[in-house]
């Protein structure tokens, strides 16, 4: 009796009211369970590996467009989970390590786990220069029935539409003005962390030294429009790697004198 009546400790976002929340809930759940299958399965064709770390394609089309979904595993130690997803979600540090963009706006700031950006990304030649507005999400994940979940964070971005950045197109990508030389890319991009602890030995104090982060990233990217397939998939092979690299030493770097935030 006393049990039912205990609070579910479900984590509540002020998002909540607004009118993504619905598909940025299910995309949030989705993007989770995706991420959390394995790769071992024959169908994800490893192309990167350095350290610990491992990259996976699939070659996949539409409409003649390159969509080939990726995945990537991780391991870094001396940073926990919500370390990196918070770099990888704030604004504020978007641009010390992502080397893809040339600008980067925040239409919409929804709560503080939830917001709504536009990028400009640089161009890639022969192809017209790209931008992407998508909303993107961090939250803890919410799974009592395993006991290590609560040290898992995720940090979902997905593709939307906004009133003040409005993608004209009559099929063709004609656009205002303003942002016509862009073509929209659309996203959508997970970044999962669980953070592994060592506990030290004695009960002494939690170190980095005994942290280690388990990071998956997914991203499936539609470029839009028109993209030679050779030279996108040469920019992707490049790429990626180049990120999530960097972005990690990043968080690493960021981390290292600083308190442990959990
Ligand atoms: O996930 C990544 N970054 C996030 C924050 O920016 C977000 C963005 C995804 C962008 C999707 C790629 C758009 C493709 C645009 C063209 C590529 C330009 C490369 C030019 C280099 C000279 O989820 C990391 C994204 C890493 C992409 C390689």
């Amino acid at each position: 009796e006393r049990l039912k009546s205990m609070p579910v400790s479900v984590p509540r976002s002020q998002a909540q009211s607004h009118v993504l929340w619905p598909e940025i809930d299910r995309i949030t759940a989705e993007q989770l369970h995706y991420a959390r299958q394995g790769v071992g399965e024959g169908v994800w064709e490893l192309f990167a590996e350095d350290g610990e770390m491992r990259m996976y394609k699939r070659e996949e089309e539409v409409n003649g467009l390159v969509v080939d979904p990726l995945k990537a595993v991780h391991t870094v130690k001396g940073v926990t989970g919500f370390e990196m997803c918070h770099y990888f979600f704030s604004p504020d540090y978007r641009l010390d390590w992502e080397t893809t963009i040339e600008q980067m706006k925040v239409l919409e700031k929804v709560s503080d786990d939830t917001m709504i950006f536009l990028q400009i990304h640089k161009r890639v030649w022969p192809a017209s220069q790209r931008d992407a507005l998508f909303w993107s999400h961090l939250r803890q994940v919410p799974d009592s029935r395993d006991p290590d979940a609560q040290n898992i964070w995720i940090v979902c971005n997905h593709s939307t539409e906004h009133h003040s950045a409005p993608e004209k197109s009559n099929g063709k990508y004609i656009r205002e003005k303003s942002n016509g030389k862009y073509i929209r890319v659309f996203l959508t991009v997970a970044l999962v962390c669980q953070t592994m602890i060592e506990p030290p030995k004695n009960g002494a104090q939690i170190t980095r030294d005994d942290l280690t982060c388990k990071i998956t990233y997914c991203s499936v990217v539609n470029p839009g429009g028109w993209a030679p397939a050779s030279v996108l998939r040469a920019v992707y092979k490049r790429e990626y790697p180049k990120f999530l690299k960097k972005f990690t030493h990043y968080v690493y770097d960021q981390c290292k004198n600083k308190p442990i935030r959990f």
